[in-house]
This record gives C-alpha cells, sequence and structure tokens, in this order.
C-alpha cells in the first residue's frame, strides 16, 4: 500500500486555540504527522495537480481568502496567528468586505482553527497528498492511504473549522466523479462529526456520506451529525448519521460499523473513501470513545470485506505519542 504524504505538510503550526474561554496549545500540531512518519513505511510524495481539483470543492473567494489571510492580518499590523472573532450567524450572504476579521468570520465556524503565514502551503500539499491517493486506485492499486495535515473534513466550500482548511476527503470524492467514477461512498470514522463533507455533498445523490461519530448533542461539532440529517432535494437518503455515546468501546461501535457498511453496500460505489481518525482512541486528550490500539485492524476487515477500491484520509487523533502505532495497527487490517 502507497503512503502519501508531502514534507510541506509539517510547515502549518499554530500557537494556539481557544478552549474552555483561553488559550491553550495548539492540539493539531506538526508532531502529529512526525509521529506517523515514524510508525509507517516510507512515503511517496504526490505529484502536483494544482488548483483545479481544489476548486472543484471549494468556491474561489475562500481560497483566495486562505492564501491572503495572514498576510492581510500582518499587514493590518496584527502579530502571530490570524483568528476570527465575531460571525456572521443571521443570513450569512458572500459579503465582499476588506477588513481582515469580517472576513475571517465570513469564512470560518470557530475560533480553535487560525491561519498561519504556512497554512495554505500544507493544506494545498495535503489535499495534494489525498488527490495522489485517490488517482494510485483509480490507476488500480486496491488501495492507498493519504497522510494529510492538517485535517479536513470539517471544511466547507466556503468555510474552515476544526482545525480543518481544505476538505480532502471532499477534494478527493469529486476527483474521482470528475475521472468518471459514478458513484461515490464516503466512510467517516473520526471521532467527530464530518459537517464540512456532509455540507459539501448534502443536496448530491452521486456521494453517499456515512458517519460513526460522538453524539453531537454532547460535542464538537454540536451543530450537526444527528440522526435525523439525512440529506437534502436529489440528495436526500444519501447522508446517514450514526452518532454513539460517550464512552463507546469496540463492542458498540462494531454493530454502527456494520449499519454503515450495509448502507454503503446497498448504494452500491464503485470506489470507497474513508475518512479516518484515531481520535476514537481510549486515551486521546480531547475525546471520549474508548477503542483500543488492538481494536483498529478489526474495523479495518470489516470496511475491506466490502469488496470495494479503497482511499485512507487522514482526519484527527490527538495523542501524538500513540497516533503513528495507531494508524499503523489501522491500515494493518487492510
Ligand atoms: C479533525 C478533528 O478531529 N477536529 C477536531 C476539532 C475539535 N475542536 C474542538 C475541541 C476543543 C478541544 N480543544 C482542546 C485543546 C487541548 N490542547
Ligand atoms: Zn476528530
Amino acid at each position: 500500500m502507497k503512503l502519501f504524504f508531502d514534507p510541506r505538510e509539517l510547515d502549518h503550526a499554530p500557537e494556539q486555540e481557544l478552549h474552555n474561554g483561553g488559550f491553550v496549545p495548539y492540539a493539531e500540531h506538526p508532531g502529529r504527522a512526525r509521529n506517523m512518519l515514524g510508525a509507517l513505511a516510507g512515503t511517496v510524495a504526490p505529484a502536483d495537480r494544482g488548483e483545479a481539483p481544489i476548486l472543484r470543492v471549494h468556491d474561489a473567494a475562500y481560497i483566495d481568502f486562505l492564501k491572503n489571510a495572514h498576510a492581510r492580518w500582518i499587514a493590518a499590523g496584527r502579530s502571530g496567528d490570524a483568528v476570527g472573532y465575531t460571525w456572521p450567524i443571521a443570513r450569512r450572504r458572500p459579503l465582499d468586505l476588506e477588513r481582515i476579521d469580517a472576513q475571517l468570520g465570513l469564512f470560518s465556524f470557530d475560533a480553535s482553527t487560525p491561519i498561519t503565514a504556512d497554512t495554505w502551503d500544507s493544506v494545498y500539499w495535503g489535499a495534494q497528498s489525498a488527490l495522489a491517493a485517490t488517482h494510485e486506485v483509480l490507476d488500480g492499486a486496491s488501495i492507498a492511504f493519504a497522510l494529510c495535515r492538517p485535517p479536513g473534513h470539517h471544511a466547507g466550500a466556503d468555510y474552515l473549522g476544526g482545525y480543518c482548511y481544505i476538505n480532502n476527503v471532499a477534494v478527493a470524492a469529486q476527483a474521482a466523479r470528475d475521472a468518471g467514477v459514478a458513484k461515490v461512498a464516503i466512510l467517516d470514522i473520526d471521532y467527530h462529526h464530518g459537517n464540512g463533507t456532509q455540507d459539501i455533498f448534502y443536496d448530491r445523490d452521486d456521494i453517499l456520506f456515512v458517519s460513526i461519530h460522538a453524539d453531537p448533542v454532547t460535542d464538537y461539532p454540536f451543530y450537526w451529525g444527528h440522526a435525523d440529517e439525512r440529506g437534502e432535494g436529489t440528495g436526500e437518503g444519501a447522508t446517514l448519521n450514526l452518532p454513539l455515546p460517550r464512552g463507546t468501546t469496540l463492542a458498540e461501535y462494531e454493530p454502527a460499523l456494520e449499519t454503515a457498511m450495509e448502507a454503503i453496500a446497498a448504494f452500491g460505489p464503485d470506489l470507497l473513501l474513508v475518512s479516518f481518525g484515531a481520535d476514537t482512541f481510549e486515551e486521546d486528550p480531547i475525546s471520549q470513545f474508548k477503542l483500543k490500539t488492538e481494536d483498529y485492524p478489526a474495523l479495518a476487515r470489516r470496511i475491506a470485506a466490502s469488496g470495494l477500491p479503497l482511499v485512507v484520509v487522514m482526519e484527527g487523533g490527538y495523542a501524538t505519542d500513540a497516533l503513528g502505532r495507531n494508524v499503523a495497527s489501522f491500515l494493518s487490517g487492510f
């Protein structure tokens, strides 16, 4: 199995995030990727497929903002990382506002996803890793892994949040569609609901989104991921949310995975993309499931039993010292 990664994914390193009313060290730091690199066999650098596949998913104005936000923050006399403080909750619309603080609010949904001078470079190459893994499978491999950092599944077409800027799995899914794959399924098994991925494909019937995650009644991102969110318009029924309570162990996780895999089989996709977060691990510092390192191969085996070509895209996981071990454990099940 090829593992795709570009060293520029390490450059994005925000200093801090807002948490429980104060600033704390940033949980999604480059050490996560370094730990994965240490535990996995050699990686392959992705080819550069340019911005076009990213713009198939993200709005041009948002991508422009991502590229320029930090420079404009500095030009406004600020130091450190760019982060918003006011949000257009009511009647959000694409206003053409100059002020950096207004743009930060317009293009984000939380205050824990800062933009640094290096953010664009890292997220661009992370997306290229996801594209490389996808093309590897479209070219005939049965599986490929994209070591994406920062993660992507909370990012929408025109907003960042949840440590995510470009939605890597969505870019990959759309690239597969554009390459002629008729039906694509996305299985999201990060601890948190993949609200950005869901939002991007909510009205589509060619891309199924299935997510197993902590119940948003108790956990981030709160506003999305509830079981009654099932898609809309032609996409109605092509979104499936399977929230689970805090404290979930493998015994409770496996029936949800069974339900997810049956829904995927019923959809009849030609390709399965897996948004994989290792923040379901029992020792994750910001999450509350109880999966063990030795549980992950069983999840992989159930996914592999679908017989579908697979692209695994890295999302969260914040128990840094165990992260590489957990990812290697998961990948060993394929
Ligand atoms: C991709 C992904 O897993 N994103 C998760 C985003 C969760 N953000 C909100 C949780 C706030 C916890 N902040 C704790 C910081 C400790 N240093
Ligand atoms: Zn997560």
